[in-house]
């Protein structure tokens, strides 16, 4: 078998608690061996995902879909490399085994409840949540930490359908979301790698901005689990891990909520996390990006390229302290 050392496979992010392995040399080759490992998975068998139409999805040739940022030009990335090419570690820290792993992951009866600071707090079941609006198909990069990234047409509704469903009270100034938590069915839990449940957070005005996403498919079908079945965050100007997977709780709140990542390395990860080339992770320039799919690394766009749409958001911010 075509076997990957396990140093070049292995998200950086997951050195940072196992000391034996902390040596700066295997973290640069880690993290510069993207598209060398990116090349031979393409060598790597990988089972066939099964998906369902969406019914009802209105495409790209909506009006005006690419000036409000809603569909990138950028060729998309192929819907094999986005489903075998994974961070979830609910089902493993290895990006090409998420899709085996994940493979079997149920989501019948699924549901989520939202609440805290609203007026009408709600448990939704799936098809109920689904119904809410139309969903639309969204072109957008997505840009991990780590210095990949990728074109996905996801189809989805923007959060602020949802949120408006259960009447935010004045008080709320953020967004908190929660993954599932069953070890049985994510058997990545069963690892310490990070705390479960993953938990995730925006502001309010973040939350309620038209590009922020619930997606519950890509490339028309309904989203595989590797990429965060049957409902899941997307940001496209934020760094890929603000995209919380396999939602089940999503809560209203008064003050910024712990997020997973900054929890674990507070000094690495923040909790506005825009992707900004002009200021580096501690272990990887942000300055470049691999394009999944291409060779070679090309320059990293100040919130990811969605500026004209977000850069309002963080008017008189520090944008360098707010990694
Ligand atoms: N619950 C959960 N959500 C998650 C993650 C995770 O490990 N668990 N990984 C994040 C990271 S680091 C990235 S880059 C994106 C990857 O999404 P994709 O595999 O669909 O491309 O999911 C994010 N959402
Ligand atoms: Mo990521």
């Amino acid at each position: 078998m075509n076997k990957i050392p396990a140093s070049e496979i292995t998200a950086p992010e997951v050195y940072f608690n196992r000391r034996n392995f902390m040596r700066a040399g295997i973290l640069a080759a880690s993290a510069l061996a993207t598209g060398a490992v990116y090349r031979r998975l393409n060598r790597v068998s990988t089972a066939t995902v099964e998906t369902h139409r969406i019914d009802g999805l209105v495409t790209s040739a909506t009006p005006g879909a690419e000036t409000a940022g809603f569909h990138a030009s950028d060729k998309t990335t192929t819907f094999e490399d986005i489903t075998h090419y994974n961070n979830f570690y609910e089902f493993s820290t290895d990006k090409q085994e998420v899709a085996d792993a994940a493979a079997k992951f149920e989501s019948k009866g699924w549901q989520v409840a939202v609440g805290g600071l609203a007026g009408k707090p709600k448990v939704f079941d799936l098809d109920e949540l689904l119904k809410i609006s139309t969903p639309e198909e969204r072109v957008y990069r997505m840009r991990c930490v780590e210095g990949w990234s990728m074109v996905i047409p996801w189809a989805g509704f923007s959060l602020s359908r949802l949120l408006a469903r259960v009447d935010p009270l004045s008080a709320t100034k953020y967004v908190a979301f929660e993954t599932l938590v069953d070890a049985q069915r994510m058997p990545g839990q069963r690892k310490g790698v990070l705390d479960w449940p993953y938990v995730e957070g925006l502001r309010m005005d973040e939350a309620m901005h038209p590009l922020t996403l619930l997606a519950s498919g890509l490339y028309g079908r309904a989203l595989p689990p590797q990429d965060g079945a049957p409902i899941r965050l997307v940001v496209p100007w934020k760094y890929g891990f603000k995209g919380i997977k396999s939602i089940v709780k999503i809560t209203l709140v008064a003050t910024e909520p712990p997020t997973t990542w900054n929890r674990r390395a507070p000094n690495e990860y923040g909790f506005y996390a825009n992707v900004n080339p002009q200021v580096d992770h501690p272990r990887w320039s942000q300055a470049t990006e691999q394009r999944i799919g291409e060779t070679g690394r090309r320059p990293t766009l100040m919130f990811n390229g969605y500026g004209e749409q977000v850069a309002g958001l963080y008017a008189g911010m520090d944008l360098r302290a707010n990694f």
